[in-house]
């Protein structure tokens, strides 16, 4: 804790990080509220302290898969936001070329294997990944990112299960929201905290506020060096909440409690660490506000970018996938 609480480097990049996810998704919501953007988008506002820290204490040759709910990841794993937006616009310019969207975002290059439209997809995949670094001996550690939903879902028990007898360098990071969509995780589930679960297969289950960077960067640390000293996985809960619906279109407040929604926007994970850091004396509010401006060009740059690139041609639309047939024989 004091080691990186006296590096303000590093803690102006965890705050970065931070207000990079949220203005990014703030300018997605606007540019779907305007008609401009197709489809939906899973927001991650209010979650950034997940995906920053856990991503902060990975080095670049690791290994991370995302969910429907993945532009944290993402984003705090490097990508290019100017491809992300692109991405989600659906331009020609974007990580899959514009026919992937919000959920297919891949970046191979940050070691970042998909974000994944399929709940709890990411598991088995972080798990294979995992399996190959032990195999190739590269000390690589690989990380999957899941709900509580998805904890629920045969891929998690069979996958843990799995990397504990063999010892895999895999971390699960379980982003506990309380929501699948807009199912109570505490009325479809008899543990109180999905972490207690790690006790089945014998690791360690360890239970973090999602919310506070540094404890969540701290507690990967942990993982991570217990990962790559070949002693297996961590289960690691993160207690967060998502601030809005579900998805774009769902105003998440039918089955949700407007004061438990309120609560958790007390416990913003920006806000918080700005405060904290402002009263430690790390940074200035003069400072926050360059990194403020800095962050809005770049995502001022990346709409830009997007807009001014071209949508995919129709006769594109069956390249890049594994399905062969032609067009006209789809239509047939
Ligand atoms: C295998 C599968 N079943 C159902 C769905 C529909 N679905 C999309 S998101 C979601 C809930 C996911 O909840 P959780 O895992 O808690 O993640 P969160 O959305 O809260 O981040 C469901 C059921 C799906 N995409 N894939
Ligand atoms: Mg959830």
């Amino acid at each position: 804790m004091l080691k990186i609480l006296r590096d303000s480097d590093f803690l102006a990049k965890l705050f970065k990080d931070m207000l990079k996810i949220r203005l990014f998704e703030n300018k997605v919501v606007e540019l779907y509220s305007n008609g401009i953007m197709p489809g939906l988008a899973h927001l991650y506002i209010g979650e950034e302290a997940v995906a920053v820290g856990v991503c902060n204490a990975l080095s670049e040759q690791d290994y991370v898969t995302s969910t429907h709910r993945g532009h944290g990841h993402v984003i705090a794993r490097g990508a290019d936001l100017n491809k992300m937006m692109a991405e989600i616009l659906g331009r020609r310019t974007g990580y899959c070329k514009g026919k992937g969207g919000s959920m297919h975002i891949i970046d191979m290059t940050k070691g970042l294997l998909g974000a994944n439209g399929i709940v709890a997809a990411g598991i088995p995949i972080a798990t294979g990944a995992g399996y190959s670094a032990k195999y190739r001996k590269t000390k690589q550690v690989s990380v999957v990112f899941f709900g509580d939903a998805a904890s629920n879902h045969g891929n998690f028990h069979e996958s843990i299960n799995m990397a504990a007898a063999w010892k895999l360098p895999v971390i699960y990071v379980c982003e506990n929201n309380l929501y699948g969509i807009s199912v109570d995780i505490r009325k479809v589930t008899n543990t109180e905290n999905i972490a207690d679960r790690a006790c089945a297969y014998n690791i360690p289950g360890q239970i973090v506020d999602g919310n506070d960077v540094v404890a969540v960067f701290e507690i990967a640390q942990k993982a991570v060096e217990r990962a790559r000293q070949g002693l297996g996985p961590t289960l690691i809960e993160c207690k967060t909440y998502r601030w809005k619906g579900h998805h774009l279109a769902d105003p998440g407040t039918i089955y949700r409690a407007e004061k438990e929604r309120k609560e958790w926007i007390q416990k913003c994970p920006i806000k918080n660490f700005k405060e904290r850091m402002i009263k430690n004396n790390t940074f200035s509010e003069k400072e926050i506000i360059i990194f403020e401006n800095e962050i809005k060009e770049l995502i001022d740059n990346a709409t830009e970018f997007a807009l001014n690139s071209s949508y995919p041609e129709k006769s594109e639309a069956y390249e890049d996938i594994y399905f062969s047939a032609k067009e006209e024989e789809v239509y047939l």
